[in-house]
């Protein structure tokens, strides 16, 4: 394959990732109310994560100190300065603004807090890229109305932005309407990603159904109308808004050249990755999710003017969470990734991280080739990184030179795939400070550039400190990814 790419854009936006409720902490200060993820208690070291509706005392709540940005946001964004960023992605929490989402006014508190934060960012020449919902809703629109089940929670997802918006509109440009919003279509993002209770709502009439296909496609079609309502009204406020998708996106390949194995690893790729961001990008349901739900008894409720919403509210930029990638296959007994089907099938070209994740920077070009040709639209991989468990030696250094490879291999992808003629426009590494593990709860699973000294027992000073990938991503900005 051919040779080596020469630069990226003058402009790209190289910067990190983050969210509000795996970074934050401050779970009940300046007025904020309850989140869907203050109730989720961590496993401490496993993938069990558990929803307790009544804080229990004793148990582990990860959202609930994080790694306290929410008092040293400006020494973070100063050390992000240092590394050179020129865009921070941030998720708004939004029971900070609204605590209980169907409130009559927002919570001046919590505005001001983001109001400070995007004031140090502009200080030091940072893009914000907001998330305006990344894995959590006010705990009480699960409760009372069984969170994006209800066509409800629209108006309070829109009212939500029309304030952000207007506080916000000549501080932040770049906007996500929801973070990986395809993960409402598998079983474990019904509460984490669709705010809706596990054992349903018996006053809504949902109360066998907190977690069925029918309900999550339900809830996912509210969150498209909501994210179109959005990008139609973010244009109205600020014509210079950029309002994007974001997509987990799965890349999957067929375990081998049988034609069903192939057409399986189509099929998984059309409706893991590419329903959602069709209905966002091209404003409608593509032939294959109607096919789908037909298949298997789906019906959606929809009002006579959804489709107009849709096709009204198209998103400007598409980005995507890129870690890791899988193979499909027809054929039955295959090797699962760590003995768990949903992860997929091992690929015996891969290596996998500490938790499993099959490492491919090949699958990064590939993705950006393949999504690219489909939109044609600017794109942003705003999610990538290595979970790994890191040491601090003796004298204080961390010597994360597994991250840096990870990061270096993939940072050569997308700029080959700039020399296939994507229009990628920015690179946001995931936990670009260490925080919490969405999937698990865990400290120890870190992905950041700085360190953040506390445990899975939530032990430790929170310190931050500079890992070695630390230095070397300072030298890659400033280089602008011509010095690996
Ligand atoms: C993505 C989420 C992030 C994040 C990341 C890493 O799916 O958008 O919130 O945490 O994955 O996953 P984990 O934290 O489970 O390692």
């Amino acid at each position: 394959m051919s040779t080596m790419y020469t630069s990226f854009p003058e402009d790209f936006l190289w910067g990190g990732a983050t969210a509000a409720n795996q970074l934050e902490g401050g779970f009940d200060a300046g007025g904020k109310g309850l989140s869907t993820a203050d109730v989720i208690t961590a496993g401490t070291h496993t993938i069990s994560r558990r929803i307790t509706p009544v804080l229990e005392a004793g148990s582990n709540y990860p959202s609930h100190e994080a790694v306290d940005f929410y008092h040293r946001y400006k020494e973070d964004i100063a050390l992000f300065a240092e590394m050179g960023f020129k865009v921070f992605r941030l998720s708004i929490a939004w029971s900070r603004i609204f605590p209980n989402g169907d409130d009559a006014q927002p919570n001046e508190e919590g505005l001001q807090f983001y109001d400070q934060v995007f004031a140090e960012l502009k200080k030091h020449q940072i893009e914000p890229l907001v998330t305006i919902s990344h894995y959590e809703a006010p705990f009480h629109l699960a409760e009372a109305y069984n969170g994006w089940a209800d066509r409800r929670t629209i108006d309070f997802y829109v009212r939500y932005c029309e304030v952000i918006f207007n506080r916000y509109k000549d501080s932040v440009k770049y906007w996500l309407t929801f973070n990986e919003i395809n993960i409402l279509t598998m079983p474990f993002g019904t509460f984490m990603a669709g705010a809706i209770m596990p054992q349903g709502n018996a006053e809504l009439g949902t109360s066998a159904a907190g977690d069925n296909e029918q309900l999550r496609y339900q809830a996912l079609h509210h969150q498209f109308l909501a994210s179109a309502k959005a990008v139609k009204l973010g244009h109205t406020i600020n014509e210079n808004f950029q309002i994007g998708c974001m997509i987990a996106y799965m890349c999957s390949y067929p375990l081998t050249c049988n034609p069903e194995d192939v057409l399986l690893a189509q099929r998984k790729d059309n409706l893991s990755n590419f329903l959602c961001s069709d209905v966002q990008v091209r404003g409608a349901y593509p032939g294959f999710a109607t096919r789908y739900f037909k298949e298997k008894n789906i019906e959606l409720q929809q009002e006579a003017e959804d489709g107009q919403t849709l096709r009204d509210g198209c998103v400007d930029f598409y980005t995507f969470s890129y870690y890791s990638s899988t193979c499909v296959s027809a054929a039955p007994d295959q090797e699962a990734i760590g003995g768990n089907l949903s992860m997929g099938l091992k690929n015996p070209y891969l290596q996998a991280s500490a938790w499993d994740w099959q490492i491919d920077p090949q699958g990064l070009r590939w993705s950006l080739n393949h999504i690219y040709n489909r939109y044609g639209i600017p794109m942003m991989v705003v999610e990538n990184g290595l979970g790994a468990v890191d040491t601090v030696e003796t004298d204080g250094s961390i010597q994360d030179g597994y991250r840096i490879d990870y990061l270096r291999e993939h940072v050569k992808t997308m700029g080959e795939a700039l020399e296939d003629g994507v229009e990628l426009i920015g690179y946001t590494p995931w936990g670009c400070i260490d925080l919490v593990s969405a999937g698990t709860g865990e400290m120890k699973k870190r992905y950041g550039f700085i360190y953040v000294d506390k445990d899975n027992e939530g032990n430790g000073t929170l310190d931050r400190s500079r890992k070695d990938s630390f230095y070397w991503y300072k030298n890659v900005i400033a280089s602008n990814g011509t010095q690996l």
